[in-house]
């Protein structure tokens, strides 16, 4: 055979190995296969000492910036995301919108300089159409997340219950919309949250009864707005709002009491636009 060819046939035979062992080798790459084999307890052929995580089979690697917008839609793109890394930090956007039900795959994500899109829109041209595959039930794996550079949209999920997993979230550059989960009963889990560079809206979640998890919340830039939610009882947890850089609306939540509703607004220091309570409780 030509050199050449056996070259190319030999860099052929060595491709696609490196990236990652075979997950049921028990010496891991560079060990140095002594008498006692080294400990992997997630299995994913790196032992404890050279991974990452030595609890998630998905990570092993070290941190890494993933350039331009990021779409995942299925499950398998969920468990694609952190390709290996242990620390994600996406430059663009992140939209999760589609089958996934589990996110838990998404562990290693730290950071977000664009906006972050949660949405399972199970309404197709204005029926309601249930598919068990829109079934995220919670964000958990996204725990490590701790700044949205741009917008956070949490929307349309049928099924979430929680924002538990939000919890190192502590500030939102953009706008912040929590509008039609019909699922969520309280916002506990954005206690870190501290500062919302844009607007404010907290609309349409038919179950949400109060406004718990959001303590910490002193700012505002853009707009606050409260719009039908119909069972939401109690503003209170917004009493330490310093500041809102434009308008305020707390509108036809049934359940509310216009005075809380009033109270909400003598509290807060500086309002820069308008303020609008209407249609709520008496
Ligand atoms: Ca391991
Ligand atoms: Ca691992």
């Amino acid at each position: 055979m030509n050199p050449t060819i056996l070259l190319i046939v030999a860099l052929t035979a060595c491709a696609g190995e490196g990236s990652k062992p075979e997950g049921n080798d028990t010496v891991a790459p560079g060990g140095t296969g002594g008498d006692t084999a080294p400990v992997d307890a997630d299995g994913d052929g790196y032992p404890a000492n050279e991974d990452c995580d030595d609890n998630a089979p998905w990570m092993w690697a070290g941190a890494e910036i993933r350039v331009g917008d990021v779409r995942l839609v299925t499950q398998d793109d969920v468990a694609a995301f952190c390709a290996g890394s242990c620390a994600v930090a996406v430059e663009g956007d992140l939209t999760l919108r589609g089958s996934m039900s589990d996110l838990s795959a998404l562990s290693c994500l730290v950071s977000i300089r664009g906006s972050l899109l949660i949405s399972q829109s199970d309404t197709v041209g204005g029926d309601v159409q249930i598919d068990d595959g829109r079934a995220l039930t919670s964000l958990s794996g996204l725990n490590a997340l701790t700044s949205v550079g741009g917008s956070l949209y949490i929307d349309t999920n049928r099924r979430l219950t929680t924002l538990a997993d939000l919890s190192s979230l502590s500030s939102v550059g953009g706008d912040l919309e929590i509008a039609e989960n019909d699922s969520l009963t309280t916002l506990t889990g954005l206690d870190a949250l501290a500062s919302v560079g844009g607007g404010m809206d907290i609309d349409e979640n038919n179950v949400l009864t109060g406004l718990t998890g959001l303590d910490a919340l002193r700012f505002i830039g853009g707009d606050l707005t409260i719009d039908y939610d119909l069972e939401l009882s109690s503003v209170d947890a917004l009493f330490g709002l310093q500041r809102v850089g434009n308008d305020v609306e707390v509108a036809h939540n049934h359940a509310l009491s216009t005075a809380d509703a009033k109270a909400l607004v003598s509290v807060i220091d500086h309002i820069g636009g308008t303020v609008l309570i209407t249609g709520d409780g008496s």
